[in-house]
């Protein structure tokens, strides 16, 4: 695991797993104690969106049963987890004994962890236990999804045979199929009078950031992103239409992607969040599609074609589009702070975007949080991290702690409902033991406002947490509510200049103040669903 990249393992122990957690603290890893499973899943895979690879190891049973949600997760957003279950020793086993965290056949957690990763081992058998630990790791990096590994307690100290590794399979493209997908691209491009290009997810999953940037540079072509590949293009960067989401998107951006006489999506997955439920209009005939392994042109495909290869080749061959970068919507100056003025979702997004710099992260929960950072603009070089497709309540803290452990040198901003800070938020207490610095915004807007646009009643009421006081229970975290558009930039003020330490800004919403785009979303769906 070191080798590949990981130097922290998140986790809670148990006694099926303690004899590796010994062995862990013997070695150049740390180990991440978090407050349950689910979060240190959830930071593990924060971990990989930035590493590129992040580990956690739990306990047979209750702790890996814990970590189901958050794995299928990563598995559905391609982050590549290694999950590490102790298991009860092969000898002991033998005799099919009832004890404790067991719930049915032994096999029963490999046969579920097998659903959810690319690849998984029950580490029982010295002859192959190096080769599929080999296997395992190649297969997380090949495909960009979590693995599972099964450690029987007693196996721990068993001397493992080096045996070659061997070979996942070929990762390299068809050279006369990359060639001639580059060729007919180049062609398109320099017939189209107002190509944009649309990146997507793929991008960030791949590590093409720089390239795709270069490639923008070079092709002098405006590019938006999608929302789950949101910032894999520097978001104030001339170039940068903003996030495309079909009628959920902005109406300006929406215009330029689906008018474009030639649209080059880099990595963009159709899923129903990308597509603003699918109600994208984009035309086949003027599409270009690369994807991981193939690139598809109007109704013709060029398999065995990798993102990585298309991309490079295309960034080296490319000469310079006529047409102009965008004429970009620049951000607005933020007017200045009406005294008294109640908080708005709107002027609160305006005063994150005042106030991000470059040295900051954007770590975003499910909600209209999500919805209202399609209008947050976080700089070059930096991340969004968010599970904006698989869209699990949690997400936000605790995979902001595994992103600021990864990258020390990025300070989270934690967007995150009331909802979903009700879920994990309490693992901020791990960021004080840390002595972390993420500022959270809890987006307070008195229940599940989400719902509430698509069906309101009483089930999408919860209980009005004092969260600024949550330094109380945890440990020193400076604790800021915000009901006033003063309030909040005062507040904002000393918590970006407070380190060391976590700052939390409870910001008092309306319970029917919505983003632009949480409003086109209830407004489809409430159709669609109840109409
Ligand atoms: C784990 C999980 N449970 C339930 C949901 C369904 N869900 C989506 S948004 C939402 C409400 C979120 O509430 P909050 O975090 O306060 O954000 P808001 O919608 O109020 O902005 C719910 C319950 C989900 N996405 N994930
Ligand atoms: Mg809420």
């Amino acid at each position: 695991m070191q080798a590949a990249g990981v130097e922290h393992v998140f986790g809670v122990p148990g006694d099926y797993v303690l004899g590796f957690y010994q062995k862990l603290e013997a070695s150049p890893l740390r180990h991440i104690g978090t407050t349950r499973e689910e979060t240190a899943a959830y930071a593990a895979d924060g971990y990989a969106r930035c590493r590129g690879i992040g580990a956690l190891a739990v306990t047979y049973g209750v702790g890996a049963l814990n970590v189901v949600n958050a794995i299928a997760g990563a598995y559905a957003e391609s982050s590549p987890v290694v999950i590490i279950s102790g298991a009860p020793g092969i000898d002991e086993q033998r005799k099919d004994p009832l004890i404790h965290h067991r719930f049915g056949p032994f096999s029963f957690q490999r046969e579920i962890f097998e659903r959810i990763t690319c690849a998984s081992a029950v580490l029982d058998d010295p002859l192959t236990v190096c080769r599929d630990i080999d296997r395992c790791m190649q297969a997380a990096r090949h495909y960009s999804r979590p693995v599972y590994l099964e450690l029987p307690r007693d196996r721990l100290d068993v001397v493992g045979f080096q045996v070659p590794a061997l070979e996942i399979g070929a990762d390299d493209s068809d050279p006369g199929a990359l060639s001639e997908v580059v060729n007919e691209t180049l062609q398109r491009l320099d017939r189209a009078s107002s190509p944009v290009i649309l990146a997507g997810v793929e991008i960030h999953r791949r590590g093409l950031q720089d390239i795709l940037t270069q490639f923008v540079l070079n092709a002098c072509i405006p590019v938006a992103a999608t929302l789950t590949g949101k910032s894999v293009v520097g978001e104030r960067h001339a170039a940068y239409l903003g996030i495309y989401e079909g009628t959920m998107g902005p109406d300006a951006v929406r215009a330029r992607v689906e008018d474009a006489d030639l649209l080059l999506m880099l990595g963009a997955t159709v899923n129903d969040v990308d597509t603003g439920i699918f109600t994208a209009q984009l035309d086949p005939a003027r599409l270009i599609h690369a994807s991981q392994d193939k690139v598809t042109i109007g109704h013709h495909r060029y398999t065995d074609v990798r993102l990585r290869d298309f991309l490079a080749t295309l960034c080296a061959a490319i000469t310079p589009h006529a047409c102009a970068w965008a004429q970009r919507v620049p951000l607005p100056e933020l007017p200045a702070a009406v005294p008294g003025k109640a908080m708005t979702i709107t002027r609160l997004i305006a005063s994150l975007n005042a106030a991000l710099t470059p040295d900051m992260s954007v770590v975003c929960d499910v909600g209209d949080c999500l919805f209202a950072a399609l209008d947050l603009r976080v700089h070059e070089r930096t991340h969004f991290l968010a599970s904006a497709f698989y869209t699990s309540m949690g997400f936000a803290v605790p995979a902001a702690l595994g992103a600021q452990i990864a990258l020390p040198g990025l300070r989270p901003l934690i967007l995150v409902g009331d909802g979903a800070f009700q879920m994990t938020g309490t693992e901020l207490s791990t960021f004080t033991r840390l002595g972390l610095d993420p500022v959270v915004i809890v987006f307070n807007n008195h229940g599940y406002s989400t719902e509430r646009f698509i069906l309101e009643g009483p089930f999408n009421d919860i209980a009005e947490w004092r969260y600024e006081h949550i330094g109380e229970l945890i440990g020193p975290t400076s604790g800021y509510c915000a009901k006033t558009e003063d309030g909040l930039e005062d507040a904002l003020r000393k918590a970006l200049s407070t380190t060391g330490r976590p700052s939390l800004i409870n910001v008092h919403l309306q319970a029917n103040d919505a983003s632009a785009a949480m409003r086109r979303l209830a407004q489809h769906l409430g159709s669609r669903v109840y109409g």
